[in-house]
């Protein structure tokens, strides 16, 4: 196929075409590579909406590493949060390559102007939730995140391959978590049930709405953006857990969930997406704290900005002794 080149002399016409056929022969769009305003916009919303996600999950999670029951646990719970911290950095970067501002982000978070994922909203009440993230929370970001290893943007893409490596690490520790305590004592299984119970809906709830009244999904599967709808990602995610569920001895909070024999999948009950809609609006159980915290990390984190920005004016402005000898 030609170099996908960007020359003022191409009529836009033609720039589109070929913007068109380059994502149906699967190649990648690059930083630099014309494309339309509106790939553009979505990618720049889909990929900070996912950094803002990242950001605001390592609250949940962080929560839990002073009271983590062991050493060992609080290591690995201390190295996850790290990556999510990691995964929120690539991708803000990724968003940068688009034109857009890291600072406007920022601020847009802050203002509440901006989504991040609905997860992140609901309170994490014992050391089962640890658990129950790592494996739920982090199972269905893999399930979400593979095919987006594939997206027709080359600098989510690539991010995508580390974060999803990192993904599959904090999966297995939650699944760990809950196998240690499916195997414990009456009230640890007891507490491991309790979080199923809580997690399962909200971790269903994560693919977005469903595909009859998603507003992106058509238009960003045909840019091969998203490679997969909500609904398609949710039911794999649903046939990959159940047998895990199974397998911890414990029971997901859903009395309709039936295996179907005919179509090899399950058929799961009703999702409630009143409850969805309103947590993305504003008032889940912790939208507010959340919110609080991230401002209260980004003034507090003010004066490192600064003395960053004041370090890197006076490294551009010192002259090195070999400019003086020149002059
Ligand atoms: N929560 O048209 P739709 C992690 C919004 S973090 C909130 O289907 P789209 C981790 C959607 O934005 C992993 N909002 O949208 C971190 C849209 O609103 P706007 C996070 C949601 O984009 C720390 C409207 O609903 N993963 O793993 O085609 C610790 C209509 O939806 C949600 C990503 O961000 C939601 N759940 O599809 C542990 C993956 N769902 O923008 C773990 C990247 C939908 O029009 N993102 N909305 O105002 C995606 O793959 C897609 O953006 C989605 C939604 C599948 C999420």
């Amino acid at each position: 196929m030609e170099p996908y080149i960007c020359s003022e002399s191409i009529h836009a016409m033609d720039l589109n075409q070929r913007f068109e056929d380059y994502i149906a022969a699967d190649q990648k769009i690059e930083a630099k590579d014309w494309m339309p305003d509106d790939y553009r916009k979505t990618l720049i919303r889909q990929i900070s909406q996912h950094a803002h996600s990242e950001i605001i999950g390592m609250l949940p999670e962080g929560n839990w590493i002073t009271r983590a029951p062991s050493l060992q646990r609080k290591a690995i719970l201390l190295a996850k949060v790290q990556d999510e911290a990691g995964h929120g950095l690539y991708l803000y970067s990724a968003a940068e390559t688009l034109g857009a501002q890291r600072d406007d982000l920022m601020d847009a978070l802050i203002e509440g102007r901006a989504k991040y994922s609905s997860i992140f909203n609901y309170p994490t009440l014992t050391w089962a939730d640890m658990g129950a993230i790592g494996w739920l929370v982090d199972g269905a970001a893999i399930m979400n995140q593979v095919p987006l290893c594939k997206c027709s943007y080359g600098p989510y893409a690539r991010a995508m391959v580390r974060v999803c490596k990192e993904e599959s690490f904090h999966q297995r520790q939650g699944f760990q978590i809950m196998l240690n305590l499916c195997e414990g004592t009456d009230e640890q299984r007891e507490m491991a049930q309790d979080s199923l119970n809580r997690w399962w809906w909200p971790s269903l709830m994560m693919f977005g709405p469903n595909d009859e009244s998603s507003t992106h999904n058509e238009q960003s599967m045909r840019w091969k953006i998203k490679r997969f709808s909500n609904d398609e990602l949710r039911q794999r995610f649903v046939d990959m857990t159940i047998p895990q569920v199974e397998l911890l001895g414990l029971t997901v909070p859903d009395k309709d969930l039936k295996w179907n024999q005919s179509t090899g999948h399950y058929e799961m009950g009703a999702i409630d997406w009143q409850e969805f809609f309103n947590v993305i609006a504003g008032n889940g159980p912790c939208n507010k704290e959340r919110i609080a915290a991230r401002k209260k990390a980004h003034r507090d984190g003010q004066w490192v900005r600064q003395a960053a920005s004041a370090y890197a004016e006076k490294m551009r402005t010192k002259v090195t002794p070999n400019q003086t000898n020149a002059a």
